[in-house]
Parts: C-alpha cells; sequence; structure tokens
C-alpha cells in the first residue's frame, strides 16, 4: 500500500490540493458520527483529522472505530497528548510544538510515546507544528503554557518553519488555533511556503470558502477546518466536491 504521506506529497506534486475535516472527540456527538462522515464524503475534504488539546482517554479511539465504517479516507490523528494515539487511525501527527520552548512538547511527549508506538501499523509522519497568535489566547497556549509567535514577525515564522525541516520533519502545520479570530493572513503563508519544501499545513479560523481559497492561493498545501463544520455543517453543502 502506498504512504498516506507519499501520496500527499505525489499529489501536491500535481499541483492538487488537500483539505482535511478536523473532529475534536471532546466536542463531537458519537450519535452524529454517520450523518456527519456522510457529508465529508461528499465534499473536498481528503483526509479526516481527529484530535483535541483536551479528550478523554479512550473517546479519540471510539471516534475513529465509528468513522471508520463510514468512509475510506485516511484518517489522521493530530493528538493534543499521548493519550490520544490509537492504533486504530491510519497515521499518526507526530508533532513538536516549535513555537514553544516547552520540553515536553518539543521532546517529553514523544518519548512518552514511544511505549504506544512499538509495533504500530501507524504511518508516523515528523509534523513541525508552529502557533501563531491570533487574537485570543488559544487552547494550545493554555494546555502547552507556551506562547505563539507573533503574526507580524514573519522572518521568525519563517526560521522556525525552516529549523523544522532542516531537522527532518515531514510537514509544516501553521496554526491560528481553533475557532480563532484571525485566520492566518497570505503573506505569512506565502512567506513560509517560499522558504520551506515540505508541505505547509493552514489551520485556524477559516468559516469560509473564500479563506480557503485564498491560503491555497497563497501556497498552503493542505488546509484544515473543524470549528466551522461545529457551528453548522451546512459549509459542507458549499464544499461539496
Ligand atoms: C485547529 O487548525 C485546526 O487545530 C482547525 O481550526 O477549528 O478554527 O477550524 P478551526
Amino acid at each position: 500500500m502506498m504512504s498516506i504521506y507519499k501520496n500527499i506529497f505525489d499529489k501536491i506534486g500535481k499541483g492538487e490540493k488537500l483539505f482535511a475535516v478536523l473532529i475534536d472527540p471532546d466536542k463531537f456527538e458519537l450519535a452524529n458520527t454517520e450523518s456527519f462522515t456522510k457529508k465529508i464524503n461528499t465534499s473536498i475534504a481528503t483526509h479526516i483529522f481527529v484530535g483535541g488539546s483536551i479528550v478523554d482517554a479512550t473517546a479519540t479511539e471510539v471516534l475513529v472505530l465509528e468513522i471508520k465504517k463510514y468512509t475510506n479516507l485516511p484518517i489522521v490523528l493530530f493528538p493534543g497528548d499521548v493519550s490520544q494515539i490509537t492504533d486504530t487511525a491510519d497515521v499518526l501527527l507526530f508533532l513538536s510544538l516549535l513555537s514553544g520552548r516547552h520540553p515536553d512538547y518539543l521532546i517529553g511527549k514523544h518519548v512518552e510515546a514511544v511505549s504506544k508506538l512499538r509495533g504500530t501499523n501507524l504511518e508516523i509522519i515528523p509534523t513541525g507544528y508552529i502557533l501563531i497568535e491570533s487574537g485570543v489566547p488559544t487552547a494550545v497556549q493554555k494546555v502547552t503554557n507556551t506562547k505563539a509567535l507573533s503574526r507580524d514577525n514573519i522572518q521568525l515564522i519563517v526560521d522556525t518553519a525552516k529549523a523544522g525541516e532542516l531537522l527532518g520533519m515531514k510537514l509544516m502545520y501553521l496554526e491560528a488555533g481553533s475557532g480563532a479570530k484571525l485566520a492566518l493572513t497570505k503573506t505569512i503563508i506565502k512567506a513560509v511556503k517560499t522558504e520551506v519544501q515540505i508541505p505547509i499545513l493552514i489551520g485556524g479560523g477559516m468559516r469560509s470558502k473564500l479563506q480557503i481559497e485564498e491560503a491555497y492561493e497563497a501556497g498552503a498545501d493542505m488546509v484544515i477546518v473543524g470549528t466551522a463544520f461545529e457551528e453548522d455543517e451546512s459549509f459542507f453543502d458549499i464544499l461539496s466536491k
């Protein structure tokens, strides 16, 4: 089977744009899985991300198993903590919080995760994760006790992404934060895209098709949206295939 990373890389090479729907197990009603997943299937989504900042230990696994009943799309773990790792998904984004200086989120949690990952079938993708300030403090900041990078210091954002690439990270996720008031600007996305060769993922605060299209135009390879679907599932209608 072709690896999901290779598939992402190949698609991007052909100029395709990717889209992920993020489901936070903590905010999602399990009984809604069938209808929600069917809407994902008819949308432009290429991936389903599952994760959140604060999630009950077994909730992720239960949700992933339920989603799998209704879709063939790859399910990607986007974990806020080690407890959210489950073999039932397809991919694990092995995230390093590069914007912060908290050792747990740079290496500590990763060491902790290894005992869960021995013998796993999960495809593990080392991913740089950069939180960029977006108007209000986000859940990630609170949980990790780190600061976001200033959205005005574009050189620092670019250098941070480049450092992650040089360390061997395979994806770079630029994050405004779940439910952010301000999505990332085209200037930020373009600046990072110009400097790094690895695929860049953009998420946080996107609520319109125009914002998604602008992110793609600026260089986003994948856009991730969660809150807009939580607030109003009719957003799927605008994003149909
Ligand atoms: C959050 O980037 C994701 O980690 C998606 O953000 O929920 O604001 O769409 P939203």
